[in-house]
């Protein structure tokens, strides 16, 4: 069951989804790296939005909370996209970081969504070049509208973009100085999909995995 969990995830391209009981029936180990903790965050001030309004015609919207019920906390993004014409749109929040991933597989959570987006991004930074016009290092998870979503991103398949576009051949991502962390829905201006309005996610704790955890 496992070993043909980890097939399945070694012969996806990028995300992988897979139930939230496979995931629990795995082993604990000691070395998962908890990244972000929103259900014990007690404010996510060190989040800041990043949507497509840094630019003129921008027109989209991202807002990130915390999510308190009476018995659980954890964070919730909201999306608004307003695409142009050509689909272009993004909208997310992202944070300041500092994390060394080396030796880590996988970035891992599990999020709960609603609304019209099914894909959704993970965006990188490194050695402190958080801004434009250095690359992101990017990668895709699609969600599941009716259930719960579990993602395990393969670390080495972040790859270098430039506004949502693909470097061929860039710099690769220095998992050892991994300086920003952002979440991101797009409208997919250069994919083979489109997507628009509101959408929301909800994330409690986002981990890196080890090599070998599954195993
Ligand atoms: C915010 O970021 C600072 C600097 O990286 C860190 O020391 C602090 O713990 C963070 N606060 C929260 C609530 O995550
Ligand atoms: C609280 O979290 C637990 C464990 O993640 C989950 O099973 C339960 O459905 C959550 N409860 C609410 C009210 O969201
Ligand atoms: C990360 O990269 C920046 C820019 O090169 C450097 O100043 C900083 O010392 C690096 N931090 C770590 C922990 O490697
Ligand atoms: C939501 O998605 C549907 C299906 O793709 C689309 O028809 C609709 O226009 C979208 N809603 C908004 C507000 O963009
Ligand atoms: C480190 C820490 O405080 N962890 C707590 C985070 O919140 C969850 C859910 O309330 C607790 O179970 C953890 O102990």
């Amino acid at each position: 069951m496992l070993m043909k969990l980890k097939v399945l995830i070694l012969f996806s391209i990028g995300a992988v989804q897979v139930s939230r009981s496979a995931i629990m029936a795995q082993n604990p180990t000691v070395s998962n790296l908890l990244l972000f903790d929103f259900q014990n965050a007690t404010d996510l001030n060190n989040w800041t939005e990043q949507s497509d309004t840094v630019r003129s015609a921008g027109k989209s919207k991202a807002t990130f909370d915390l999510y308190k019920t009476q018995t659980n906390q954890s964070a919730i993004l909201f999306t608004l996209l307003n695409p142009l014409p050509n689909g272009a749109c993004f909208s997310g929040v992202r944070t300041l970081t500092q994390l060394n991933l080396e030796g880590y597989e996988y970035i891992s959570f599990v999020c709960k969504t609603t609304g019209n987006a099914t894909t959704y991004k993970i965006i990188l930074r490194h050695n402190n070049l958080n801004d434009e016009p250095n690359p992101t290092y990017e990668q895709k998870f699609k969600v599941n509208t009716d259930s719960d979503t579990t993602v395990k991103m393969p670390i080495s398949q972040f790859h270098p973009y430039y506004r949502g576009k693909e470097i061929i051949d860039g710099p690769a991502l220095n998992v050892k100085n991994i300086t920003n962390f952002g979440i991101q829905v797009a409208g997919g201006v250069y994919e083979n999909f489109k997507q628009s309005g509101l959408s929301s996610l909800v994330v409690d704790q986002i981990w890196a995995e080890p090599y070998g955890n599954a195993n």
